[in-house]
């Protein structure tokens, strides 16, 4: 794909990163050059790199040079700690890990130094963007491919090859992989850009971290280099980064999740931050659900038009039209890509709901996985035996066949878009020492929609833990921040259901009761 980009319009402008421009034709040649480097460092085709890049055009030439010669990136987040990046490098029998120097005040060949110490030898390089320490510069890696043994680089993947694992929001204790094909990928990219109107005079503002599955390709950067357009990398999302990137480069489309387009919708109040805007056409919000309330006031306040997007990493996405009535943009959070993405909206035994009603949606498609990597187990459990993908959503169509998310039957907490599995944070508690029974919940929250809040039955006669202790003992075992519970508790026992299960459910409540409490 960039290749036919890179002959047919060489000297465009594919991405900013600050005050560098590549042209495709530069993007094109980085990738291959990094393609050719790589192999020449003996990663080979079908091999994983776990690849934990910000949002610079590094991350571009990295992936489509991995692209190129059918390896596998992995895509981690900048929020990855020591247990995510271990758990990724192992579950994928990774070669290699490649990391920037530093980012956010946060230095990540440390990081990546005690992860490759932890996972042993089969990890065999650690890759940096930018000042390498004692690893090996990134910089250094490409190579010309006329100086491979082969005298040029051998042909890519195969359109229905895998071409990445991207990560499952989670429910479970682990995270898992998702492996999307280079065909089932690009797809649901031209379907997105269909929908969204981007073409070559698009420019699309990168602001989530890239390697998420919804700046990725709904529409994400891949839409916009698809479409010949532009992608101007965003370092961070916030109004004083993104604002002046979108007057300065003319952006015109970019995607955010909900506490994000809050906040924009705040710092556009002031005429002046407003104005900076102008040249945005489209603000996509997703990535959890977007208040009806919020959804008001984009268009009138940011002066653009708000396409909702209910997406997932394994595969569907669903999108509002431009050209569906108001009160359907404002309300639902959209339909299908493809007349062939196929939905079920089913009761707790799998049969389909009356029209209208809330049930569990399942999903079955062209771009949506049929299995987890390597993981047997999870897929007897998370797809039903004719190939249907369990969301974990629970979901009510209308007669438009939009969608309307009502809530989430998985143990998960959407934390303003970042995904927390309850039962990783649960794990992670347990080995407290104080710590007999830890519950982790979703309880409200203005601005982020969730946080999470931990529930902690303590072991007889253990001192109790101050919260900030707790939260401490979370982060040095090495999770990301957003993982890390924003309450912690301490409670006598936890509420049962009639079957003598913990009921998470009136664990939210008793936290609501707390909360008029003034506690
Ligand atoms: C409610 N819940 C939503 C929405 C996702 C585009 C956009 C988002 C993602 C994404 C993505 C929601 N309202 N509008 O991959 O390509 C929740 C659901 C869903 C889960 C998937 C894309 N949009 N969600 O968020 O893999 O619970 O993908 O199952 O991170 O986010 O999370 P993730």
């Amino acid at each position: 794909m960039l290749g036919d980009r890179a002959a047919a319009h060489p000297d465009r402008v594919a991405v900013v990163d600050g005050e560098h421009r590549l042209t495709y034709a530069q993007l094109h040649r980085n990738a291959e050059r990094m393609a050719a480097g790589l192999l020449a460092l003996g990663v080979t085709p079908g091999d994983r790199v776990v690849v934990q890049l910000p949002n610079r055009a590094g991350f571009l030439e990295v992936i489509f040079g991995l692209f190129r010669i059918g390896a596998l990136p992995v895509f981690a987040l900048p929020a990855h700690r020591e247990t995510e990046l271990r758990h990724f490098c192992v579950h994928s029998d990774a070669v290699a890990l490649i990391v920037p120097d530093r980012h956010e005040g946060f230095d990540h060949r440390d990081l990546a130094g005690r992860v490759a110490a932890a996972v042993g030898p089969g990890l065999r390089h650690v890759l940096v963007l930018g000042d390498p320490g004692p690893h090996t510069a990134l910089a250094d890696v490409p190579r010309d491919p006329a100086d491979l043994p082969a005298g040029r680089l051998p042909d890519g993947p195969r359109p229905g090859d895998p071409a990445f694992l991207q990560l499952s929001g989670g429910s479970t204790g682990v995270p898992k992989l998702i492996p999307r094909t280079h065909d089932d990928y690009l797809y649901s990219v031209r379907g997105s850009n269909e929908i969204c109107g981007v073409t070559d005079e698009s420019v699309y503002l990168c602001a989530l971290p890239a390697a998420h599955n919804f700046p990725l390709s709904s529409p994400g950067t891949l839409g916009a280099l698809y479409a010949g357009g532009r992608v101007v990398m965003c370092p961070a999302p916030n109004p004083d980064t993104a604002f002046p990137l979108i007057e300065r480069e003319g952006v015109t489309i970019t995607g955010v999740v909900p506490p994000l387009a809050l906040a924009w919708t705040e710092a556009a109040r002031d005429p002046v931050t407003r104005a900076r805007l102008a040249p945005l056409r489209t603000l996509l919000v997703g990535g959890a659900k977007f208040p009806e309330e919020a959804a008001r006031r984009v268009a009138p306040v940011l002066g653009c038009d708000l396409t909702q997007v209910f997406g997932m990493a394994e595969g569907l996405v669903n999108y509002t039209r431009p050209g569906d009535p108001q009160e359907i943009v404002l309300t639902s959070q959209g339909r299908p890509i493809s007349p062939d993405d196929e939905i079920r909206i089913v009761d707790d035994a799998d049969r389909e709901v009356p029209p209208g009603a809330t049930g569990h949606l399942l999903t079955r498609g062209p771009y949506t996985i049929r299995g987890y990597w390597r993981a047997p187990e999870h897929n007897a459990r998370s797809f039903t035996a004719d190939g249907f993908y369990r969301t974990g959503d629970l979901v009510r169509r209308l007669p438009t066949g939009h969608l309307v998310v009502e809530g989430r039957a998985k143990d998960q907490i959407n934390r303003g878009g970042e995904k927390i599995a309850a039962a990783e944070v649960e794990n992670v508690l347990l080995a407290h020492p104080a710590v007999h029974d830890a519950q982790v919940v979703a309880v409200p929250d203005d601005y982020l929609g969730e946080r999470s809040c931990a529930y902690l039955v303590l072991r007889p006669a253990a001192e109790p833990p101050k919260p900030a202790a707790v939260r401490r003992f979370v982060r040095e075992r090495g999770l990301a921040a957003y993982k890390i519970p924003d309450v912690v508790r301490i409670v006598e026992s936890f509420p049962e259901t009639g079957v003598g299960k913990v009921s998470k459910k009136d664990l939210r409540v008793r936290d609501e009761a707390d909360d008029e409490a003034g506690d």
